[in-house]
């Protein structure tokens, strides 16, 4: 069995080693160093290669090296070739702290404390009790599921938000466009942890930011092209959403000359709230590479027609 990998973002000398370790039995091969591309079983990769996947005439799957599919380019994939998701318990646990540091930071006024500290303004602000501060998560998969949980645990008073319902201890949930007014009013703290699909592109937008709370805060680690970025600045100015935290953009790196890295209200961070790591998420890729060349279905495996 033969491993293509290829990716912009994960260093080759991280993963390779790993992959040898769990998969002794196939050939993981760094492109553009491909030996036979006839023979390529599985592309591990975290976009397509520059050349694209067509040179690839018997592959049997594309792993992705992200949690996210958006960024393969689903419909430019060669057709009927299953594709999967990344699951890897460090990447769930590096999303968890993301969001309780980013919740935390809300619900203690840290960002206005940072702000007063540079105008040495000493303004003495309490925060409420945590059982009193509504969270929700958009997106209740494996990644929402495991924030909801982890905000729970933490004492927030959380909900959530997905396509089809779904049962979480002391979480209320919420489910389909239907419910989605019930699920932002109640909401002072956003979360978003969708996939980017065609039903959720611009899904944080002006008709959203005016169904939450007045001065409700925004974070936004899915994917940038979920946020319709004039939408922000816009509900900023009118109070109407207090702050946001931004994890991913529609241009990434995020040009120089955007206005979020200067915005007071914004906090930017550089795509980074988590990522896989090769020796936590070898052993699953290693499977799905096993389970690809028997034929089976894999773990994760995205629905091409919903995009996730
Ligand atoms: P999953 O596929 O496990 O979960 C997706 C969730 O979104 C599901 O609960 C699904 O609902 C819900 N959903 C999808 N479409 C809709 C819709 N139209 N309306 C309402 N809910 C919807 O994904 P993960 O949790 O693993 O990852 C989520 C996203 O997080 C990734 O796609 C990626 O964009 C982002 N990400 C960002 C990272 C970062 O560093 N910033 C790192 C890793 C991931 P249902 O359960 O009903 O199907
Ligand atoms: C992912 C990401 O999808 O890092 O895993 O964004």
């Amino acid at each position: 069995m033969r491993v293509l990998f290829y990716s912009t973002l994960d260093d080759p000398a991280e993963w390779l080693p790993e992959l040898r370790r769990e998969l002794p039995e196939g050939t993981i091969e760094l492109w553009p160093q491909i030996e036979d591309p006839a023979s390529v079983d599985v592309a591990l990769i975290w976009t397509p290669p520059p050349d694209g996947l067509a040179r690839y005439p018997n592959l049997r799957a594309v792993l992705s090296l992200g949690a996210g599919v958006n960024q393969l380019d689903l419909a430019s994939l060669p057709k009927g070739v299953p594709v999967a998701r990344l699951v890897d318990p460090s990447l769930t646990e590096g999303m968890r702290d993301y969001c309780l540091w980013a919740t935390m930071r809300y619900h203690r006024y840290l960002d206005e404390h940072a702000a007063n500290q540079a105008q040495r303004k000493w303004v003495y602000k309490m925060s409420p009790p945590k059982g009193s501060v509504r969270v929700g998560v958009m997106g209740l998969g494996e990644l929402g599921s495991a924030v909801a949980r982890t905000l729970v645990a933490a004492g927030f008073d959380v909900r959530g938000w997905a396509r089809s319902p779904k049962t979480i201890e002391d979480v209320r949930c919420f489910a389909g466009e239907a419910e989605l007014a019930a699920f932002a009013a109640e909401t002072q703290i956003l979360i978003c942890l969708l996939p980017l699909t065609a039903e959720t592109r611009g899904i944080l937008n002006r008709r959203l930011f005016k169904m939450l709370p007045r001065g409700a805060r925004i974070i936004n680690v899915g994917r940038g092209a979920h946020l319709v970025e004039e939408d922000l600045l816009a509900a900023l100015d009118a109070g109407e959403i207090g702050a946001a935290t931004l994890d991913v953009f529609a241009r990434e790196p995020l040009p120089e000359d955007h206005i979020f890295w200067s915005h007071p209200k914004i906090t930017v961070t550089p795509h980074v709230a988590t990522w896989g790591t090769a020796a936590s998420a070898a052993p699953h890729v290693a499977e799905n590479v096993r389970r690809a060349v028997a034929g089976r279905r894999l773990l994760n495996q995205v629905d091409i027609e919903r995009g996730y």
